[in-house]
Order: structure tokens, then sequence, then C-alpha cells
């Protein structure tokens, strides 16, 4: 398989996480995404969409989105499952990924931020405070809905892991106070503990600057 990833991208972090939990080798493609490679035709004939992650299969099929690779993992390859055999338990799994995935990053990241300076002459000092909104009000959420047992819910890893991990990543680069959300940083801790977490880290991956 090969990831099409940029090292500081939450959602490539995420589909790392997974490839590694699963046991699962990779080659990393490169993306730089301050060197606007997403931007590129070629890169358009990989993902319409521009943005990383895409993970090409042995297929040759591609595919995008971190949640639907993340489900596509899990449901090929299912040692060490990503998601709660409970339906009940899943979906409150599935509702932490998604807060993260679909309320959070979507709101601050590259593209959106460069958006708000484009069309509206959002300066940094803006920029910061609206991502720091954005972060705030899904981590007051995420906070009251873990589980910490060490990890997000319970003593196995799941996709809210997955999630939270590379979005309080995000939120320490821009400078976010956590001290609100003693219990998501308790899981973040702990999940970093794992291997697979370590391995999938911005900063061991071959494109960090
Ligand atoms: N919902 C998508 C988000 C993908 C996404 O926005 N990726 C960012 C990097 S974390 C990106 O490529 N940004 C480029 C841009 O916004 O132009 C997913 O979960 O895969």
């Amino acid at each position: 398989m090969q990831l099409y990833s940029f090292f500081r991208s939450s959602a490539s972090y995420r589909v790392r996480i997974a490839l590694a939990l699963k046991g699962l080798p990779f080659e990393t493609i490169s993306v730089s995404l301050p060197g606007n490679d997403h931007r590129s035709d070629s890169f358009r004939a990989v993902n319409p969409q521009r943005r990383v992650p895409a993970l090409v299969l042995d297929s040759g099929d591609v595919l995008l989105q971190s949640l639907a690779i993340l489900e596509y993992l899990d449901e090929v390859y299912p040692q060490n499952p990503l998601l709660p055999k409970d339906p009940v338990e899943r979906a409150k799994v599935r509702a932490v990924a998604q807060i993260v995935c679909c309320d959070i990053h979507p709101l601050n990241n590259s593209g959106t931020r460069q958006r708000l300076t484009s069309q509206f002459g959002a300066d940094n000092a803006a920029l910061d405070s609206w991502t720091a909104y954005w972060i705030d009000e899904g981590f007051s959420a995420i906070e009251r809905l873990v589980e910490p047992g060490p990890f997000a819910f319970g003593d196995q890893i799941t996709m809210a892991d997955i999630c939270i991990v590379p979005q309080v990543y995000n939120a320490r680069r821009f400078h976010i106070p956590l001290s609100n959300f003693p219990r998501v940083i308790a899981v973040e801790a702990s999940a970093r503990q794992h291997p697979a977490f370590a391995a999938a880290a911005p900063e061991v991956q071959p494109d960090c600057v």
C-alpha cells in the first residue's frame, strides 16, 4: 500500500496510526501542503478533492477520507479492531471520532485558514482565535463524552483515540490552552505510549522537516 501523506496533516496521522495498529506496511508518498503539492494536476489525478490522506491499495484502488479509510482497514484487517463489538459502544466511539473529523478539524485545516484570510482578510490573531474557538467547542464535548480507562472508551484503543491524538497535536501546534480538558489529555497521553502511535507521530515521518 502507498499512503499519500504530509507529516503534519492530522487526517494523514489518523490513517498512519490505524495502519500501524493493524501491522500493515506502507510506503509514504509525501505531499507537501506548504509546497502546494496537493494543488498539482498530478495529485488531482490521485485525489480529485486535493487533500491528504489518500491510500492506494495493492489493487490500484485509491481510498479517500480518513474515516472511510479507517472503516475499510477495520473491515478487511480485523486484527486489533478499531470499534467495539457492542452497537451502542460503537456509536459512542464514532460520535467522538466525528466530532473531531466533522466539527473541529474542517474548521481549522490549512485550506479553511487560508480562505478566511483571502476572503475576509483574517490576520494571524484572528485565525488563531477562530481555531481556538472551534477546538475549545469540540474538546468541551469530548471531555464529557470519553470514559478514560485508560483509552477514550476503556482498555481497547478505538477510532476515538485515533482521532483525538492528532487533534491534540494540532491544538498544541496552535498553542491552544488545554487545561480545561484533563480527560482528553489523559487519553492522549495513554494512547501516545502505544508503539503504533509512536510510529505514526509527525516527528518520525520521512517527510518531517
Ligand atoms: N475529511 C478529510 C480531511 C482531509 C483534509 O482536509 N486534509 C488536510 C490536511 S490535514 C488537507 O489536505 N488540507 C489541504 C487543504 O485544505 O487545501 C479526511 O478526514 O481525510
